[in-house]
């Protein structure tokens, strides 16, 4: 294990597939004691809840946040509690109150706790406006309420940082791509259940239209782009600080399909297009990440054909 690096941090939403990733690594950075990991449920045996701190919190609930940061000595807050765009359309107010909400209550315990905060935005900051190729400085007028509450994200994130000093930085994340966890009721969930299928059945039924492209990453990649913008001396940082868009991949449902049809004999997909087509058709098809790789010099690892592979590995294992 390495050595303790100082830092005392808090993970909300840490069960999820980002959080269940993140608290690993953050572990090994800062020590495991060091790293607390923090949900609004438990699950027995789940390695955040048993390898470290633990605590249940609701982010919505502006006092206990505000009092975990105080008692525990929070310096940075990874925050990560939220409903993705599936879930979230289906419920908007519950959307608005977990995702914007749970924003301002943790924006307000780092400004009273003196604390760095993560705060992940999403490529649903584009709507159909917004150029396929999306460039970091886009008009942001998303069609959903997912969305919507990233890009109150982003700017209440700037808020606080020039408002009231608070040290926040996010990431415009594509869709990642893991095997640890499942997704977590996003539209890109498909490129996550289409291994799962793969290793299993060997069939999936894709809930995208065979042509829906869409800007994707690999966990590790994703992990890699948060530690880096973390780490990153804020000098370096310009007005993108709280959403800065990051390059991975690019590939079509079929595309996809057909890269871990090389690798799993036998394997078939067909497709029923349900209404998480009409997120995915109001979204980007890539990202540019130049603003990313200029100020804190980021650059993928993963290509399509190393993530299928990485991820019939991990599944296999
Ligand atoms: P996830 O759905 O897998 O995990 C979210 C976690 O938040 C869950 O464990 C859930 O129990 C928890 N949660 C829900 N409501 C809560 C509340 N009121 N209080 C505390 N915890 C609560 O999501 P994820 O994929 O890990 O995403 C994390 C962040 O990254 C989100 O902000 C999401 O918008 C963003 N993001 C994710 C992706 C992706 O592809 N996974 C892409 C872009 C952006
Ligand atoms: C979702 O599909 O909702 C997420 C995202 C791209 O924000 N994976």
């Amino acid at each position: 294990m390495s050595e303790p690096t100082g830092d005392r941090v808090l993970v909300t939403g840490a069960l999820g597939q980002i959080g269940t990733e993140l608290v690993e690594a953050l572990r090994a950075k800062h020590g495991d004691a060091a790293v607390i990991a923090s949900d609004i449920r438990t699950v027995e045996g789940h390695p955040c809840v048993s390898k470290g701190p633990f605590a249940i919190l609701d982010v919505t609930d502006t006092a206990s946040v505000s009092r975990l940061c105080r008692d525990e000595g929070v310096t940075t807050i990874y925050h990560l509690a939220a409903l993705l765009s599936a879930t979230g359309e289906k419920n908007p107010e519950l959307c608005r109150s977990v995702n914007v909400g749970g924003t301002v209550a943790v924006l307000k315990a780092a400004k009273a706790c003196g604390c760095r905060v993560f705060v992940p935005s999403s490529i649903a900051v584009f709507g159909p406006d917004a150029p396929k190729h999306a460039p970091q400085n886009a008009p942001l007028n998303p069609t959903t309420v997912y969305g919507e509450t990233k890009v109150e994200g982003e700017a209440l994130g700037l808020e606080y940082w020039t408002l009231h000093g608070v040290d926040v930085r996010g990431l415009r994340y594509p869709g990642l791509v893991s095997y640890k966890a499942p997704a977590g009721g996003g539209t890109t969930d498909y490129a996550v259940e289409i291994f799962h299928a793969a290793v299993g059945s060997k069939h999936y039924q894709c809930f995208v239209r065979p042509d829906t492209k869409l800007p994707m990453m690999y966990m590790d990649d994703a992990i890699r782009a948060t530690l880096m913008v973390m780490d990153a001396p804020a000098t370096s940082l310009g007005s993108s600080r709280t959403g800065y868009n990051i390059d991975g991949f690019s590939f079509t449902a079929e595309e996809l399909a057909a890269a871990i049809a090389q690798e799993v004999e036998g394997f078939s997909c067909d497709y029923v297009p349900d209404v998480r087509q009409t997120y995915a058709d109001s979204w980007p098809d890539s990202v540019d990440g130049s603003i990313a790789k200029k100020e804190w010099g980021w650059s993928p690892a993963y290509d399509l054909h190393a993530m299928t592979r990485a991820m019939l590995n991990g599944l296999s294992d």
